[in-house]
């Protein structure tokens, strides 16, 4: 009998398996063209609050023609203003949980990737993207805005004036343009994202955990800091992870010659 832990008891819009030391997370709810309702969005800061010690990596894919339509536009009812900035606050919470979490997450994007799943697919640290994306904000034709982070993740990834232009125009880009612009940064054929993802988040599971805390925990924040500070946080960050172990292991390993070289991918 296997002594690993299960996952978490999911609502039918999720669904997870595990691969190895990769759990993959998969949005279920394709007859919705997999949008978020409130239900999925507690799922998914479950799911990752509460991820098996043995999981090293996190696939995220969306089930269907589709990656993700968004927000649950049924859900839309009547809030107050109190009750939209509690609204919010759930989708902030549970994708801090995938961008700040224990573990790399690689998402794989297909179909439409609009409003709120644009905004899931900017919370992970690896996007692909099949030849199917395409990607949307068509908040303001439904007369909102974004509400789970896309106003400070995606102008880091695309930029403001690209994410006002989608806001404010509706336009949709392509996955070419996508990859174009650093929105992903894999581009591969129509049902190969799964395959290509897991091959990236089995190979992300493998390396050392400390290097994979400092890439997700360190190096973000980093990037935000003046550059004297970051050259600090740096070499510190550097110096811990270097005096693990697990570093030396690995260091000994290549020095003698029993791990590959880098290689041409
Ligand atoms: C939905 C949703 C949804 C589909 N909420 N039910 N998001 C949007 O504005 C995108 C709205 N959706 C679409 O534009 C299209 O559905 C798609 C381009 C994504 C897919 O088109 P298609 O032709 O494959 O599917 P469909 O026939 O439009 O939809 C199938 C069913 O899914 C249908 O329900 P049915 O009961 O008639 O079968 C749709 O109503 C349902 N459906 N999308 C609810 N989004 C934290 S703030 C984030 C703010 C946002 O995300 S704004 C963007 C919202």
């Amino acid at each position: 009998m296997s002594s690993r832990k299960p996952f978490v008891a999911l609502p039918t819009s999720l669904a997870a398996e595990r691969r190895g030391s990769v759990a993959v997370l998969k949005l279920n709810r394709s007859h919705k063209r997999n949008a978020l309702d409130d239900e999925a969005i507690r799922g998914i800061e479950t799911f990752f609050s509460a991820l098996p010690d043995d999981i090293g990596a996190v696939l995220l894919v969306g089930e269907g023609e589709h990656f993700s339509a968004g927000l649950d536009l049924t859900e839309l009812e009547e809030r107050d203003v109190s009750q939209g900035i509690a609204h919010s606050g759930l989708w902030h919470s549970a994708f801090e949980k995938i961008q700040f979490g224990k573990v790399p997450v690689v998402a794989v994007l297909h179909g439409a990737v609009v409003g709120g799943g644009l905004e899931l697919a900017a919370a992970a640290h690896v996007r692909i993207a099949e030849r199917s994306a395409y990607y949307a904000l068509p908040e303001g034709s439904r007369g909102i805005y974004v509400g789970g982070g896309g106003s400070v993740r995606l102008p880091r990834l695309i930029g403001v004036a690209r994410m006002m232009d989608m806001m404010l125009t509706g336009r949709t880009y392509s996955a070419e343009e996508g990859q174009a612009f650093g929105l992903t940064t894999y581009l591969v054929e129509p049902g190969k994202g799964f395959a290509k993802g897991l091959e990236l988040a089995q190979r992300i599971a493998g390396n050392a955990p400390l290097t994979n805390f400092a890439v997700m925990h360190a190096l973000p924040r980093i990037a935000e800091m003046d550059p004297a500070s970051g050259y600090a946080v740096e070499a510190l960050m550097s110096a811990i992870a270097q005096a693990d172990p697990d570093a030396k292991a690995r260091l000994k390993d290549f020095l003698e010659k029993r791990t590959p070289k880098v290689t041409r991918s």
